[in-house]
């Protein structure tokens, strides 16, 4: 694989600033942003004032953890427009999450968020290696998901050429790429899985692919998944993350250099960990919720808007900036299962470790005689039998401690997703 790593002298100065500089600059704009989204939603000046807070009271940083959490329910209460801080007309673009349970959550943006959003993502394109000029084939969907046209502004603001391809026609993706020859890839983990597939199928080498770099996100993935993608692939496999509600794409991200976890661009989207029980914030380094107050937002602030996603924060290495790790999985994701805690990912790497299988997988629930029962579906590499059930059994009960059955079917058999990856099928009858 090629070296990527960046110019010092292209990053952004703040990327590099010292701690006492970056901690000056979020206190500023903290308390810009928590008197702006008092002034101007209603939901935070009603939330503020039942908690007995005013933004005047926050002098540093630390006094953050006095104002109250920002949920999902508080968005979706507040559907579709009343979380906005600017009048309607000063919207530039509306985004909203999938919603597949219940209303969808709609968030909005500036001409200066927009701006903003931009710079946040090329930052993160050239963290992951890509420099003006680049090509970079962009497979993230294009809509209402901030996937892709979030990667979109970024790339426009870098310099790069962008081929919006948007999700599916995994024929024609493949095609593209050979076409094109793109530096660089932006999809999910688990669609560029399925674009390897289509490699193999056109009987094309992938590792004699064009692209240098993946950037993949918008769903967790483990280093055991890193591995596999590189090896196959013969490029480098970064991390992106980010979420609508905080922003979109490129909220933090890995650099190249070090992937070593996630350097989070502080000087918009300030972190903290809290207990996902009880709320309490952890000091940086131990496990927990992550949440994050937003510093420059003018349409959409969020104040301790509570993720659900699972990490810790760690020091700046390759940036000044705290890494997250990369991300467990999400707190309602989590099977608890007979008393043990599982997350799809830890089942990910158990297939990552056991020979003859390929990297797809499902895991079914199911609840007979009132006992909860997982069933990991997963399909055979190609050209091997179908051994590998018992061993991934085995791996399973030994590294997480629960019994499973494993089904492994033909290649192929496992359902694809052209986005986000649907890792759990809820068969639960939960009626009492
Ligand atoms: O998924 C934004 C995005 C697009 C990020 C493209 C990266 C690349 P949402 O649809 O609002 O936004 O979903 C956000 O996806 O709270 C996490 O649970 C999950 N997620 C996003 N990135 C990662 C990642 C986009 N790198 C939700 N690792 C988040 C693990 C991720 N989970």
């Amino acid at each position: 694989m090629k070296d990527l790593t960046p110019d010092r002298s292209s990053l952004d100065p703040v990327e590099i600033a010292s701690r006492d500089e970056i901690t000056a600059l979020q206190t500023e704009r903290l308390k810009w942003s928590l008197a702006h989204a008092y002034e101007n939603v209603p939901h935070y000046r009603r939330s503020f004032d039942d908690a007995g807070v005013h933004p005047s009271d926050l002098r540093d940083l630390s006094d953050l953890t006095r104002f109250p959490f920002t949920q999902k329910a508080d968005l979706r209460a507040n559907y579709p427009f009343g979380m906005f801080a600017v009048p309607r007309d000063q919207v530039a673009r509306i985004h909203a999450s999938s919603g597949t349970t219940g209303q969808p959550t709609v968030v909005g943006y500036t001409k200066k968020d927009l701006e903003n959003w931009g710079a946040v993502v090329a930052r993160s394109l050239r963290a992951s290696g890509m420099k003006p000029g680049d090509l970079l084939h962009n497979a993230y969907g294009y809509g209402l998901f901030t996937g892709g046209l979030g990667i979109h502004l970024g790339a426009d603001a870098l310099g790069l050429t962008t081929v919006p391809v948007s999700g599916g026609m995994t024929q024609r993706q493949v095609r593209l790429i050979e076409d094109f020859r793109p530096d660089g890839i932006t999809v999910t983990p688990s669609y560029a899985l399925s674009v390897l597939d289509e490699y193999d199928a056109a009987g094309l080498d992938p590792r004699k692919s064009p692209m240098q770099v993946g950037i993949f996100g918008a769903e967790p993935w483990t280093n055991a998944m890193r591995r596999e993608i590189e090896d196959a692939f013969d490029m480098h496999a970064v991390d992106i993350y980010g979420l609508s509600e905080v922003m979109g794409p490129g909220v933090a991200n890995e650099c190249v250099e070090t992937k070593d976890g996630l350097h989070i661009w502080e000087d918009h989207f300030y972190p903290e960990i809290v207990d996902p029980v009880t709320g309490v914030p952890v000091a940086d380094g131990e496990q927990g919720e992550l949440v994050f107050t937003s510093l420059t937002k003018e349409a959409f602030p969020v104040i301790r808007y509570r993720t659900r996603d699972l990490t810790r924060l760690l020091p700046g290495t390759a940036r000044s900036m705290r890494r997250m790790e990369k991300v467990t999985g999400r707190s309602d994701d989590m099977i608890i299962l007979r008393g043990v805690n599982v997350f799809p990912t830890q089942i990910e790497e158990a297939i990552m470790a056991t020979p003859g299988l390929a990297p797809h997988f499902q895991i079914e629930l199911s609840r007979p005689d009132r006992m909860d029962q997982m069933r990991i579906l997963c399909e055979a590499a190609e050209g091997s039998g179908d051994s590998a059930a018992a061993a991934l059994t085995d791996r399973i009960k030994q590294t997480i401690g629960i019994s499973v059955t494993v089904t492994v079917g033909p290649p192929g058999s496992v359902a694809r997703s052209q986005g986000k990856a649907v890792r759990i099928i809820d068969c639960r009858d939960t009626t009492p």
